[in-house]
């Protein structure tokens, strides 16, 4: 027998905010997303929000911050994946390869600790077929390696259930910016996620250019890859590293993400967007999370875009507890509080001028710490 518990939830009303303030919050989003998007953007606990409440019974105890699993008469259920969430649907793929469209119980969104966070790409769930090729979402299995972002001070659920994180870069076209990958390492982190970085459209440099860095992280034990869509670089390593496994492919927009999946699933046939010319920035081609299946085994997890990074989770104090090669040199520092940037007598600048610790890594960290941007 497993053990129930009777939970309260709140029910939030069906709409709450007016399309007129809907519309005037579209005009700020920074980035894009499916067109419920500035929907979901506004808080969820909006005081006043909340009409009524409703019990459920929990089939076990819940782990702190994992949302309660719903005890659901599982007659006539399937057990499916979720490939695509949209808005209140998303297409679920069966244990036996059937698509179905399924609609999601309201209760669950209700459940969630956000209502981005309701059904994510790669979630497992519980679901009842009604019809054909339909079916309801009546529950979502506890999730594993989580990748999130923060918009707008609210937390995404990226994807679900994924072994590792692509973290992609472009040499070029846009711009390297090491401390979005070292932002996007930090999350992989917090997330228990095994982070992976891809330096991909290679063939814009010269490969000496991009030697520092690749040394940088692979001195920190980094698995990092520079690749090219267009050369065919590093593609069938990548390959060799995503096999057999789940993983999401995080990144700025235009950096090539999409480019890089349809290189090794070419039948995929996914659609990509050049940068804009003028200011080397993606178009934001990948409009939704998606979980895909590659033939050679595994899954990835295409996401759209982001413009900016905004760490969630992480107190800027607690920044250099993920730069590992700075521990050694903490207790150098003549303040115990020391932030690394303005004070004197401190280790870790010793140790950057020394050349012990690199000079990208500390730019990095200055950056994250002070909550600099990184368009
Ligand atoms: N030169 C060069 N261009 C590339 C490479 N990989 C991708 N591109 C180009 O970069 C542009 C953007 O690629 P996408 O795959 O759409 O980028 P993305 O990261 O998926 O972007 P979003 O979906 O907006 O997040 C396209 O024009 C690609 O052809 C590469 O290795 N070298
Ligand atoms: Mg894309
Ligand atoms: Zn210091």
């Amino acid at each position: 027998m497993t053990k129930k518990k009777k939970i309260r939830v709140p029910l939030r009303k069906n709409r709450q905010t007016t399309p007129r303030q809907r519309g005037k919050f579209s005009q700020q989003v920074d980035v894009h997303e499916h067109s419920d998007d500035h929907q979901s953007r506004e808080r969820i606990s909006r005081k006043g929000s909340i009409t009524r409440y409703r019990t459920i019974v929990s089939s076990a105890e819940t782990a702190p911050g994992q949302q309660p699993v719903r005890d659901v008469d599982t007659t006539g259920c399937l057990i499916g994946r979720v490939l695509s969430p949209h808005g209140g649907t998303c297409v679920v793929e069966a244990e036996d390869g059937t698509i179905y469209q399924c609609a999601v119980r309201r209760l669950l969104k209700s459940l969630a600790t956000s209502e981005r966070g309701s059904i994510a790409a790669g979630d497992r769930v519980l679901f009842r077929p009604d019809g054909i090729g339909q079916g309801l979402v009546e529950r979502v299995e506890p999730r594993h390696g989580v990748l999130t972002r923060m918009i707008r001070r609210q937390k995404h659920v990226l994807a679900a259930n994924v072994d590792q994180v692509l973290i992609v870069a472009s040499a070029a076209e846009p711009n390297l910016k090491p401390s979005l990958i070292d932002r996007y390492l930090i999350s992989a982190n917090v997330g228990d996620i095994k982070p992976i970085i891809c330096i991909n459209k290679a063939d814009l440099v010269d490969l000496v250019e991009l030697q520092p860095l690749i040394g940088t992280y692979a001195q920190l034990g980094y698995e990092i890859v520079a690749t090219s869509t267009r050369t065919g670089l590093g593609i069938s390593r990548l390959k060799h590293l995503l096999q057999g496994r789940e993983t999401a492919l995080a990144g700025q927009s235009g950096v090539g993400k999409t480019s890089l999946i349809n290189s090794f699933e070419p039948s995929l046939n996914l659609k990509t967007l050049a940068v804009t010319v003028e200011t080397g920035k993606g178009k934001h081609t990948t409009t939704a999370a998606r979980l895909l299946k590659l033939s050679f085994g595994g899954w990835v997890v295409d996401t759209p875009g982001i413009r900016q990074m905004e760490l969630w989770d992480v107190n800027p104090v607690e920044v250099e507890r993920f730069f590992l090669e700075f521990q050694p040199y903490l207790k150098d520092c003549r303040f115990p509080n020391c932030s690394h940037i303005h004070e004197s007598r401190c280790g870790v600048k010793r140790a950057v001028v020394r050349g012990l610790i690199s000079i990208l890594r500390y730019d990095s960290y200055c950056r994250i710490r002070t909550g600099d941007a990184d368009e």
